[in-house]
């Protein structure tokens, strides 16, 4: 059956519009009513989003969605929207005030062309907190905040909206016969449709400037502002792109894998363990195969990881904490165990390692020259060891050493982890590594400073 027609869109269940009298949001709202019920839109696909400020108290008297938030914002909340259902039209009813101080946003759509219509209700200054000048007073233009007269240009939200890329600009007044045609037009825009619509404040710009409804034609004309269509360049809608190109990237997503418990641990309490090396000996890596493993064994697992911006330089810091239970706190104010396999590593966390606890063990690269600590400290020849079969392995060596030394868990689950989860090119080579630091905490060199 074929909906009925609506014969407009706002309702009067909440009484007349508020605006004062002669207030050119009244025209805009109405020629809004009437362009909605040209299109004849299901209302409920519809969302009016406002912004603060007194044209932001219009979207109420509509019957279709409505979105109110951050003073600025409303374009991005439009954006939001639309991205996420690119099926509904989306309306945003902005103040010029709103307008400069979102400025970045309206750049931003623009640039990226995002399909909401935009309607600036521009009367030059900030109506609803007591005429404010906003970025479209005009020069000289009196305002509370102007008082003898404004030093700034208007900035011209058409030419800017044009030059960031909008694919469709229209400069209208609110007093244009044909405002519910074109604003019709502008919603029927697939892109972004910049709609900036010239009105006067009854209250406050036009009482203080003496804007009437003819001298905001002399205001356009003195500044060179042309009404009418200014842009008119259609390029493919952003959301529908993006999810294209979603829809595209998908396929090469590799699927994520889920860690279920097939070992037992031996760990009472949360615990913390720090690694400390040289960005780019597998650092962050190692310690994720080493946390994925205790997961495999019952554990929940977390990793925060420290490294400098550059790439390739260095120190790289990774921290896993351990638990039976949930963990719900991060930080490792004292570690159970630290691990340090680089003179990077060691210049980094030297000040930690110093205040190392008695608790603590601390397994080093027997080459390391390490301060004064509490902690119990083990020297392995890590470093002699990764070379004999690839130096990047000694991250992964010094974990399998801690797990000999500490017993967490099970080698086994660091292997599995290993074999299901690693290249099949590193496989072979990491599991040897893994063996051997295993292997060398049995002729470990203890020593107890
Ligand atoms: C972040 C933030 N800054 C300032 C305000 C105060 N404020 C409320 S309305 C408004 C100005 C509205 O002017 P405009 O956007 O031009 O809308 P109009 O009232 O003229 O329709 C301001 C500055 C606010 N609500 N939130
Ligand atoms: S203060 Fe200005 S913008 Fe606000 S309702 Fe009154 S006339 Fe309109
Ligand atoms: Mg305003």
């Amino acid at each position: 059956m074929k909906p009925a027609e609506h014969h407009s869109y706002m309702t009067d269940k909440i009484g007349p519009l508020p605006f004062c009298p002669g207030c050119g949001h009244f025209l805009l709202t109405k020629a809004l009513d009437r362009a909605l019920v040209k299109l004849q839109p299901d209302p409920k696909k519809v969302v009016i989003v406002t912004d603060i400020g007194c044209i932001g108290l219009s979207d109420r008297y509509f019957i279709t969605n409505a979105f109110h938030g951050l003073h600025g914002r409303s374009i991005t909340y439009g954006c939001g929207l639309k991205l996420a259902r690119p099926d509904l039209t989306v309306i945003v009813l902005q103040g010029d005030g709103g307008c400069g101080i979102g400025g970045t946003h309206l750049l931003n759509v623009s640039r990226r062309n995002i399909g909401i219509t935009l309607i600036v209700g521009n009367n030059f200054n900030y109506g609803m907190t007591g005429g404010q000048h906003s970025v479209t007073t005009p020069t000289s233009g009196i305002t509370s905040t102007t008082p003898w007269g404004n030093v700034e240009g208007p900035m011209d939200l058409c030419g800017t909206a044009a030059a960031a890329g909008a694919a469709w600009v229209y400069r209208a007044t609110a007093f244009d016969k044909d405002l519910p045609d074109v604003m019709a037009n502008a919603i029927e825009q697939p892109g972004f449709a910049m709609f900036d619509v010239w009105e006067l404040c009854t209250a406050y710009y036009s009482p203080r400037n003496q804007l009437t409804k003819m001298n905001l034609f002399n205001l356009l004309k003195s500044y060179d502002f042309k009404l009418g269509l200014l842009v008119d360049k259609p390029r493919p809608e952003y959301s529908e792109h993006y999810r294209k190109a979603f829809e595209k990237g998908k396929r090469v997503i590799k699927q994520k894998h889920t860690i279920s418990k097939k070992y037992d641990h031996s760990v009472k309490r949360q615990m913390g363990i720090v690694i400390a090396g040289s960005a780019g000996q597998k650092i962050k890596s190692s310690a994720t195969l080493f946390a994925e493993a205790a997961m495999l064994s019952g554990l929940d697992a977390t990793q925060k990881d420290d490294y400098p911006i550059t790439v390739m330089t260095g120190h790289s810091i990774a921290e896993i904490t351990l638990s039976p239970e949930q963990i719900d706190y991060t930080a490792i104010e004292s570690p159970d165990y630290f691990v340090v396999i680089s003179k990077d590593g060691l210049k980094r966390a030297r000040s930690r390692i110093e205040n190392l606890s008695e608790n603590c063990t601390l397994l080093a690269e027997e080459t390391l020259e390490l301060p004064e600590t509490k902690a119990k400290i083990i020297r392995i020849p890590l470093f002699q060891n990764a070379k004999k079969i690839y130096k990047l392995t000694i991250a992964i060596m010094s974990l399998a050493a801690l797990l000999k030394h500490s017993n967490l868990y099970p080698l086994d689950a660091l292997k599995k982890i290993i074999s299901n989860f690693q290249k099949p090119s590193v496989v072979e080579i990491n599991l040897n590594a893994v063996k051997i630091g295993f292997e060398l905490i049995n002729n470990e060199k203890r020593r107890n400073k």
